[in-house]
């Protein structure tokens, strides 16, 4: 397929792409929905599903015209998009024509890593991978296989290995994502804050962002409330090093130096208890240890503060001030990525307790308790006991608030062979070579296994190290397990096929029977395919599978999300209250209430490296997609303006970047901007791609991962960091 730009994709024919791809057969499901109303007489055809080019899931509607899988739009009915999708759901359509796609399955014939392949039937694959992992069991356990997985499509696989005996199984959500921050919440509230985050924008009176770079990080719903706040002209307060998208729309930003958040929440905190400025009748009814509290704090006054975070106190002071008036309908944003420097549980649990202060739990405009909705689980065979503990965080002991797997604990596993040897992998939708910090450890791993699957649509960099890749459908062109989603109101989502498969990709549900047969359990599966288990789930829970199907959303009741609507409010603490002092920590040897360390400082000629999201990429999912292509390359190094000069760097000069432990990043262009701090360097994660199988996006930009070799673990949970990177510019010849 040659290069299409996003105008001459949106007028082109199904002739085009047919001629252009002989080998791929790009083909509409046959029986697809006519469209109604004026769309009908044009041929149209439609089908409701919901969207995985990020994990926000919202539901849309894909035309197919003539044959072409034509557009894709927000459904209307759906809550997470409310009609309108973002660039990379409208961008879905390029992910289907991806001329990059991986088209069968593949046996590794060469060296690991060489990238010399041998095309297999699916029942060579399998009967490959059972008997490898048929070895494995009898040598080690069938703990010894472990899984690595993002998103709903891995149900089944993960399922299918749970009844044979995996018991290790961690995605990159928790410990290099959201993990530090849903336990912070949890430690302070008694329960974690989940996805989609319950934050009542839509009704708030302030809103304060703490990296948190909405608009850039492009989380639907949650970006149309945030736009609505901007034309209420709400106060926001932007926290960014980086004046980003949010800030540009912000009464305040506060550029703040990296590392140093926690000071300026603990003198927020400071401002709040020493001038009354909180919710008294909330802290006295639910919480505990507020006076502890209270004097900890005592010693963080915003003039410390300033020395430490490099803001003026008087804007901490008046920021402290103006989000307090406005409470209980004010918002510190939780934050979603905040694996930044490895105390981030800490930081996390520093914004809970601003949040409880406010007296903002379950009430209008603060954070509001999603609803979700009940749907009857698929008589399935229980899953065998196994006598050993998990391998990345043995009795809970290595981190004892983890509740969630830990991915870099299982790597830790695989490296030393403690508690018990790990042997294979199985990789699911995740590319686990630029998502875990420093990518030797990752390596040295998997040199160590003796079977790695990678099931994925797109030969990414870990399939590259693959023994055999088995390449999945795209979300357009399968059935996956029912969303049932929590939000305002519950709801269910169905994810359907619109197209065929091109080649001889297959989802993962069917690939989760054959290896259950394989495996000798195919019991575990005892449906006959999957709209069978979908539509009796649907059916026991009292809907229609037929209006599912028509619709894609069913909207599950009405409850009480708030206080003002009857909500009454309960703490799943220890201690059944908001915990100010936590004796749990302090049990482990933890800071009780938040306590503000030093970072690392830059050495000198070097920059503290961050990173964020571009708002038409995700992460290292869509460089190769030709629509998002055509919206955005590559990435650029954000440099402040005056630094630029002073190292004789001009703005779209290529450079390369190099790391404190003298990794080298490829080319990059120069971003010579006043929107960033002197002392920092920014870039969208993503980019550099290293596998050359996805040809369009080979080594176009600088691969933030690969920069990343330095990490702290969060002790209390195994959260990794990404922030703790320096990095110096290489000039180009
Ligand atoms: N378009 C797009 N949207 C996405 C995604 C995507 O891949 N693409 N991914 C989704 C996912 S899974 C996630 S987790 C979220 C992530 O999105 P967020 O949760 O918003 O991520 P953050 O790390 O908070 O945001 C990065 C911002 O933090 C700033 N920052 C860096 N260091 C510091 C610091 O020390 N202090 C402060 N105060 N700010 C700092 C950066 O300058 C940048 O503006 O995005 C989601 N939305
Ligand atoms: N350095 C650095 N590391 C980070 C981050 C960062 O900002 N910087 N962000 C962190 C965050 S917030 C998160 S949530 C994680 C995300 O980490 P991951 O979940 O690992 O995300 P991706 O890197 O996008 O890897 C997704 C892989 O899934 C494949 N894929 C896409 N769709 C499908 C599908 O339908 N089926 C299958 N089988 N495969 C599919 C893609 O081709 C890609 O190879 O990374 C974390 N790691
Ligand atoms: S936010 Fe965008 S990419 Fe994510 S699910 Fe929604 S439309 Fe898809
Ligand atoms: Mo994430």
């Amino acid at each position: 397929m040659q290069r299409l730009s996003r105008r001459r994709f949106l007028k082109i024919s199904a002739a085009t792409f047919g001629a252009a791809t002989a080998a791929t057969q790009w083909k509409p499901i046959p029986g697809l929905a006519v469209a109604s109303g004026p769309a009908a007489e044009k041929g149209i055809r439609t089908v409701a599903t919901f969207c995985e080019q990020c994990f926000w899931r919202c539901g849309g509607i894909a035309y197919v015209r003539d044959g072409t899988l034509w557009k894709f739009e927000g459904n209307p009915k759906d809550p997470q998009s409310r009609g309108r999708l973002c660039p990379r759901g409208t961008g879905a359509v390029g992910a289907y024509y991806d001329p990059d796609r991986l088209q069968r399955p593949l046996v590794r014939v060469g060296e690991r890593g060489k990238e010399q392949w041998k095309a297999v039937t699916w029942d060579e694959a399998f009967t490959y991978i059972a008997e490898r992992m048929q070895k494995i069991k009898a040598e080690h356990g069938p703990e010894s296989v472990a899984m690595f997985n993002h998103g709903i499509g891995v149900r089944f696989i993960q399922h299918v290995l749970k009844s044979w005996g995996v018991i290790n199984i961690a995605g990159p959500s928790f410990a290099q994502c959201r993990g530090p921050r849903d336990v912070g919440f949890t430690l302070t509230f008694g329960s974690g804050l989940g996805s989609p985050e319950p934050t009542d924008i839509e009704n708030t009176g302030c809103l304060v962002l703490i990296g948190s770079h909405l608009g850039e990080n492009m989380h639907n719903l949650q970006v149309q409330e945030f736009a609505r706040a901007v034309e209420r002209r709400i106060p926001i307060i932007v926290v960014d090093p980086r004046f980003s998208v949010a800030a540009s729309k912000a009464r305040h930003w506060l550029p703040i130096k990296p590392g140093t958040d926690l000071a300026l929440l603990l003198a927020w905190a400071n401002v709040l208890v020493t001038e009354g400025r909180y919710d008294k009748a909330f802290v006295e009814k639910y919480g505990t240890g507020f006076d502890r509290f209270a004097a900890e704090v005592k010693q963080y006054t915003p003039e410390w503060a300033a020395a430490e975070t490099g803001l003026d106190p008087n804007l901490i002071r008046a920021t402290a001030r103006e989000f307090a008036a406005h409470r209980p309908a004010t918002i510190i944003h939780p934050g979603r990525r905040v694996n930044w420097y490895g105390d981030d549980t800490q930081r996390s649990r520093a914004i809970a307790l601003l949040n409880a202060l406010m007296g903002n739990w379950g009430r209008r405009g603060g954070l509001f308790l999603a609803a979700g909705v009940k749907v009857p689980a698929y008589p399935l065979p229980k899953y065998p006991a196994s006598d050993k503990p998990l391998a990345d965080n043995p009795n809970g002991e290595r981190y004892p608030f983890a509740d969630e797997a830990v991915t870099t604990g299982i790597r830790e596993a695989t490296l030393n062979g403690k508690p018990y040897p790990i042997k294979g992998w199985f990789v699911y939708s995740s590319n686990i070579m630029s998502a875990l910090p420093n990518d030797a450890e990752t390596l040295k791993a998997i040199q160590a296994l003796d079977l790695l699957v990678v099931i994925d649509t797109l030969p990414s960099e870990i399939a590259g190290y693959a023994d055999v890749v088995l390449p999945e459908v795209t979300f357009l062109e399968r059935y996956d397990e029912l969303l049932t989603g929590w939000g305002r109101q519950g709801w269910i989502s169905l994810r359907q096929p619109v197209m065929e498969a091109p080649a001889d990709q297959k989802p993962g549900w069917w690939m989760a029977k054959q290896l259950a047969a394989k495996l000798g359990i195919p019991e575990c599966m005892p449906f006959k395919d999957i709209e069978e288990y979908l539509s009796w789930r649907v059916e026991k829970a009292g809907h229609s599978w037929a209006t599912l199907k028509a619709e894609g959303v069913i909207q599950g009741e009405k409850k009480p999300i708030t206080v003002e609507e009857g909500l009454e409010l309960h703490f799943d603490t220890p201690s059944g209250k908001v915990e100010f002092w936590s004796e749990q920590l302090a049990k482990k040897g933890f800071d009780p209430v938040p306590k503000y360390r030093k970072h690392a400082e830059a050495p000198s000629g070097y920059f503290r490296m961050i990173t964020g999201r571009a708002p038409v990429h995700t992460f290292t999912r869509t460089q190769s997609n030709p629509l998002l292509q055509d919206l955005m390359r590559e990435n650029e190094v954000w440099l402040n303006a005056a630094t630029a000069a002073k190292l004789g760097l001009a703005n779209g000069q290529y450079v390369r970047l190099k790391n404190q432990d003298g990794v080298e990043s490829d080319r990059v262009k120069v971003k010579a901007t006043q929107r960033i701090r002197p002392d920092t360097v920014y870039l969208v994660y993503g980019f550099g791609q290293r596998n050359p199988m996805l040809k369009g996006a080979y080594r176009k930009g600088a691969n933030a991962a690969k920069l990343t070799t330095r990490y702290e673990t969060d002790p209390l949970m195994g959260g990794t960091s990404i922030h703790s990177n320096f990095v110096t510019f290489v000039k180009e010849a």
